[in-house]
């Protein structure tokens, strides 16, 4: 408007103000101060009431809205500078942190809540991590920190954006203290605090979970804690069956009580359903056995017969390597849709189970129709130095896809089952530990590398000759499942490679600003990089799983080096801090670099209650007969199945 004034004509119409504007300088024009207030006021009188009161509201509208507007302009402005320092400094990753005062939302119990995820965190955080070129520091720091602050119904909400309990909250004020003792006296409570607390924080965890699965889910697969529902996969209970054992393991009687009722009452196989083979044998049968042999209850021994017998149609194919799919309700099964390929990891990683189904029930199809498949296997074209391609013909018998070599997903419990059959039949079966053995060097010799720059070794792939550093965190069952075996007499190399890569999964958890690991890392090679792990966009998930809190169990059990406690009681406190939902039940997420929108998935695995908070108890736990490993054999559902007693 500079160099310009208004002028302003009666409207020749009273619904409507017309505004012109005079140019300076016009014959008309004179400056001074007093023609000006006379003019302006004169012209003010000429206008309708109605005109008078419209200038008069917009004029105080536009006072409003610069009042209100002003933070967000100045905030825009400094994240503006933010941004451009960060981005050039160290994680392009992550969006712009808005300030504390506005806080982070808990944890939603409704996706339409969603919308709040803008009001972020703290601008500490973005200065900090612009002035290190550590992600993990930074967290560490954060963590030390602690900033909550009351939210509703006496919850304590942390500005990560996750509803923390009044207990948990209770002890992070614990750790906060206890930096100012000395360091004798908090390595003292660190170890009594290892001997009552955590074992009781798993204990406080599984409570919390079961108590949103019989909210919500009861009976049904799995638990959508955040719309407070439930989804069906196979329509059996899933969650219910995979977590009996852990409920015995953990002594929480009356839950599991419930859950047998349950099972007693209301589980029935005879349902016009299909169900993966692989899932259902580990998670069912598996589970099912393993209640069995901890309880002594015929029940489960019963309902594992009834399952595994209606499992067995999936072997009859042309090559008996089994199809992916059963439908347990009329006897017929069938591989996926779009191909006739099965799973390299799936089809051999049903063994321990049928196998021990056979030995207690004397009938020894179960047995024979998954040996079979090893049979097969130990024989095929296609490995490159005891590894496995990823699929195999159902109807030839012969690997396809050949080529790609990974330990994650279709592949990775191949290896485990390998070792475990071996162990779980008494050491005797050579060509089990033949080929796990080959397949470890295998490992060393074309999927072993180092990052950079901090030297983490990792597992990645291999396509076709060319090397991917890319490493899922399944493959992160690797380093329990070494060490298992050097504890039964294989070399001490595995047990180094073992914590080593026990170190790299656990910096796949620090790195990330949740502390929790994503899905899929890769690691940077090239000399010169500022940061060994890489995230993509689309692997930035958390499902809950198992894989390294798991191995942490194995490396703390085989040394008593207290670290992969403490380890293991970091992630522990993260689930419960990004993943837990105030009304029952943890979720998983989407996004573990965003601390103040972690993004819940809506659905909590039922490994989580199988397996996760199984192994973080045994770790926590410091009675190695508990499960002892000299008794049991893990499957790859965390369901212990007891080591075959010698007949020699
Ligand atoms: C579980 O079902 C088993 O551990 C399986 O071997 C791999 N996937 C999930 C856990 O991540």
């Amino acid at each position: 408007m500079k160099g310009w004034v208004a002028d302003m004509h009666p409207p020749s119409r009273q619904d409507y103000v017309a505004i012109s504007f005079a140019r300076q300088g016009s014959g008309s024009y004179s400056n001074s101060k007093q023609w000006r207030r006379q003019s302006c006021w004169r012209k003010w009188k000429q206008l309708s009431r109605l005109q008078r009161s419209l200038i008069l509201f917009i004029l105080v509208l536009l006072f409003i809205c610069g009042i209100a507007s002003y933070p967000a302009v100045t905030e825009h402005i400094r994240d503006g500078e933010q941004d451009t320092d960060s981005n050039s400094i160290l994680r392009p990753v992550i969006p712009h942190v808005p300030p504390l005062k506005q806080g982070p939302p808990p944890l939603p119990e409704q996706p339409s809540q969603r919308k709040l995820s803008n009001k972020r965190g703290p601008p500490v955080l973005q200065n900090r991590l612009q002035k290190n070129g550590n992600v993990s520091d930074t967290v560490v720091e954060e963590k030390a920190a602690g900033s909550k602050k009351e939210g509703p119904e006496g919850a304590v909400i942390s500005w990560r954006g996750a509803v923390i309990d009044n207990d948990q909250a209770t002890q992070g004020s614990k750790d906060g203290e206890s930096k100012e003792v000395s360091p004798a006296d908090q390595k003292a409570k660190s170890s009594k605090e290892s001997e009552t607390s955590r074992p009781e924080a798993v204990r406080e965890a599984f409570r919390h979970a079961w108590k949103g699965y019989k909210d919500f889910a009861w009976g049904h697969d799995e638990l959508r804690p955040l719309s407070k529902s439930y989804s069906e996969w196979f329509g059996l209970g899933l969650t219910l069956i995979d977590a009996l054992d852990t409920m015995w393991i953990l002594q929480l009687k009356e839950e599991f009580e419930e859950a047998k009722a349950w099972v007693a009452t209301e589980l029935t196989f005879n349902k016009n359903v299909d169900v993966n083979l692989f899932e259902s044998t580990i998670r069912i049968l598996g589970g099912l056995l393993s209640t069995y042999h901890l309880t002594g209850d015929i029940l489960f021994l019963d309902k594992a017969k009834d399952i595994g017998s209606r499992l067995m149609p999936a072997f009859n194919t042309p090559s008996k390597i089994p199809y992916s799919d059963v439908n347990i309700g009329k006897g017929t099964a069938h591989p996926p849709r779009w191909t006739s390929d099965s799973t390299v990891a799936e089809v051999t990683s049903i063994q321990l189970e049928f196998r021990e189904l056979s030995r207690l029930t004397q009938e020894p199809q179960y047995q024979a129709a998954v040996a079979e498949v090893m049979e097969q296997v130990h024989k095929l074209d296609g490995k490159l130095d005891g590894l496995v391609p990823m699929f195999i013909n159902t109807n030839n018998g012969q690997f396809t896809h050949q080529g790609i070599y990974t330990l994650g997903a279709r592949a990775d419990s191949y290896y485990e089952y390998l070792l475990k059959q071996w162990i779980q039949g008494g050491k005797k079966e050579n060509q089990l530990l033949e080929d796990y053995l080959q397949a470890i060097e295998g490992v060393k010799k074309n999927l072993l590398q180092k990052s950079s720059p901090n030297g983490l070794t990792f597992v990645g792939e291999l396509s076709h000759g060319q090397f991917s550093p890319k490493m899922d965190h399944l493959v992160c069952f690797l380093p329990g499942t070494l060490a298992l075996g050097a504890y039964n007499g294989l070399p001490t190399d595995h047990m180094d490679l073992a914590k080593q890569m026990m170190e790299t999964c656990y910096q796949m958890y620090v790195k990330m600003e949740t502390g929790l690991s994503p899905e899929i890392v890769h690691f940077n090679m090239h000399q010169g990089s500022t940061r060994d792990i890489d995230v993509k966009l689309a692997d930035r998930h958390n499902l809950l799983r198992p894989e390294t809190v798991e191995s942490l169990f194995y490396l703390y059990r085989f040394t008593k080096d207290h670290k992969y406690q403490d380890w293991g009681w970091e992630i522990l406190q993260n689930f419960n801090k990004y993943t837990k939902v105030s009304s029952g039940g943890y979720t998983s997420i989407n996004n573990v670099r965003d601390p103040d929108y972690p993004s819940p998935r809506d659905k909590m695995e039922s490994f989580f209650l199988g397996e996760t908070l199984k192994y973080l108890y045994l770790l926590f736990s410091d009675d190695p007969n508990l499960i002892s490993l000299d008794q049991y054999v893990f499957n790859t559902e965390a369901h212990p199945l007891p080591i075959w007693p010698s007949t020699a």
